[in-house]
């Protein structure tokens, strides 16, 4: 029926189209699924690789002056799935998220359905709610007693968050007045391991990256808290304001875990604020047997990077970020605020900061450093507690539904359901570990994992037997390219690989879907041997 008909005939264009609109989008779902089941076939391909000029030539990507037909949109959602790389297929160890949550994705097709905006209760009343439960759920997990969170569009918009709460908590005259309002020149901290939008924050936000100071990690890739101390110490002598420390609970490459309990004492030697970037471990919070001691300590830290896109499978985005300053107004506290009025006309320096705090204290930390009051979407006279409107905490206006995904899954596994899902991840960890030290004829194994990432080397035949030396290095370093390239040109296997600063090219591999089973494992090394081959 829907064969000849254009988007202009179906709802919301014709009200009397209901059972053509069904068609379509029926047709639409029936490629969905048919997708959902290539995905958990391990006969099926990852991927059919083209070169961006081969694939132009494979599709038909031009907007035309007229309308294309609905037979034609679906052909086009069908050849969209068909070169589109299946990230859910259990043998996708690429990324730090892989899989594809059938709950989480049921609620990423509601939260498309239901296409609402996050930033008032007003137009998003139960999704706000349930935002309010799950995140106020993970601050508990953290440790934090109350606070304020946001879920935010990737780990990188998170810990740009805490950058900004912190310097606005520390120096508030920044909002209006910009550097003039700071006292000196501040500078941050982060270990030479963390993400890399730790660093971009200190330009983003007008520090410079020179004042992002790389702190040394240690062989694991974990910050040497000393060498934290020595390096606050020596800004301070050259007149810096040291302010942010980041410490990292999982580390992209290596999944090494920062010591959070000396981090915290340092910070609070030294009055720096104590962010921890728990994008990619934050997930081990939920699990008892590896929560402690990875994440030992993170309740001491002022706010928290957390990922449920990553270890806990949900569909992309869902970031988070936490902070353990209380924002609701406590009514016994307002008792002993002073009596100034937060309508200051003239204000001295000594009265603005004094404002700063009641405003901090009574709105909260993320609104009071982020709200711009736009009067036309957050009124003040609405019928609703506006409390409960998110959008003037944020510095972006618009803001995606990440929540119902993240609720309705976690509704699905509850509490321990997400434990035993990073145990099992954890525990094909330990298979794969054990699998390359078994052939390690084959396998060089680069470290004992303290999350799900694996580094390791895989040995060709013509240089088995030879001793491990920086000149075999080089070598099994310019294999990885080349095995990546026949991954991708054969389809069969995703593994990714990367240099750091202390080895040349090695593969990471990644185990954080839940489809992979220890046959997948076998067959992940397997391949790469089968793909090695002089
Ligand atoms: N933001 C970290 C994602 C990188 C990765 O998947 O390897």
């Amino acid at each position: 029926k829907t064969a000849n008909l254009t988007a202009h005939e179906i709802f919301p264009f014709s009200e009397t189209a209901q059972p053509e609109t069904r068609e379509f989008l029926q047709k639409v779902i029936d490629i969905l699924l048919d997708y959902v089941n290539a995905c958990n076939d391990r006969n099926e391909k990852i991927l059919d690789f083209h070169h961006p000029e081969e694939m132009k030539k494979l599709l038909d990507l031009e907007i035309s002056e007229n309308p294309a037909p609905l037979q034609q949109l679906i052909v086009d959602c069908a050849t969209t799935l068909k070169y589109q790389v299946k990230t859910g297929h259990p043998h996708f160890f690429n990324q730090l998220s892989c899989g594809l949550d059938i709950v989480s994705m049921a609620g990423e097709w509601l939260t498309a359905t239901a296409n609402t905006n996050m930033f008032t209760y007003e137009i998003a009343p139960v999704f706000i709610l349930m935002e309010n439960v799950v995140l106020s759920k993970m601050r508990q997990i953290i440790g934090y007693d109350g606070g304020d969170s946001i879920l935010a569009p990737g780990g990188s918009i998170s810990n740009l968050y805490a950058f900004l709460a912190a310097r606005h908590k520390m120096f508030p005259g920044y909002k209006e007045h910009g550097p003039r309002g700071l006292p000196g020149d501040l500078c941050m901290f982060t270990s030479d391991q963390c993400h890399y939008s730790v660093k971009s924050c200190s330009s983003v936000c007008g520090l410079g990256t020179e004042n992002c100071v790389m702190v040394p990690s240690d062989e694991s890739g974990k910050m040497i808290p000393s060498e934290l101390e020595r390096l606050i110490l020596e800004r301070k002598a050259r007149g810096q304001i040291p302010f942010f420390v980041n410490a990292t609970a999982g580390t992209t490459v290596l999944g090494a875990f920062d010591p959070l309990h000396e981090i915290a004492d340092i910070c609070q030697k030294y009055n720096c604020w104590f962010h921890v970037d728990a994008a990619w471990g934050g997930g081990l919070l939920l699990s008892k047997k590896y929560r402690n001691p990875r994440m030992s300590g993170i309740e001491r830290s002022d706010s928290v990077t957390w990922n449920p896109h990553k270890l806990m499978g949900a569909l992309l985005q869902c970031s988070s970020i936490h902070f353990k300053e209380d924002t609701q107004q406590d009514v016994t506290c307002q008792m002993k605020l002073p009596t100034v009025a937060l309508t200051v006309k003239k204000e001295n320096e000594r009265e603005r900061k004094l404002k700063n705090k009641i405003e901090i204290f009574f709105q909260g930390l993320l609104l009071s450093c982020n709200q711009m009051s736009a009067e036309y979407l957050f009124m003040t006279d609405k019928l609703y507690d506006i409390g409960y409107d998110t959008g003037d905490k944020v510095i972006q206006c618009g803001r995606h539904n990440d929540i119902f995904k993240l609720w309705l899954q976690w509704r699905a596994e509850g509490d321990a359901g997400f434990e035993a899902r990073m145990d099992r991840l954890m525990e094909l960890t330990a298979y794969e570990v054990k699998r390359i030290k078994e052939q390690s004829d084959k396998f060089y194994l680069i470290m004992e994992p303290e999350c799900v990432n694996v580094s390791f080397w895989y040995i060709p035949r013509r240089l088995r037997g030879s001793p491990h030396t920086p000149a075999k290095v080089v070598e099994l370093a310019k294999i990885c390219p080349i095995i990546k390239a026949r991954m991708m040109q054969s389809g069969t296997l995703m593994v990714g690989y990367q240099p750091d600063d202390r080895r040349p090219n090695f593969f990471r591999s990644i185990i954080s879907s839940a489809a992979v089973t220890e046959k997948d494992v076998d067959f992940m090394l397997n391949e790469i041997d089968r793909l090695g081959q002089d």
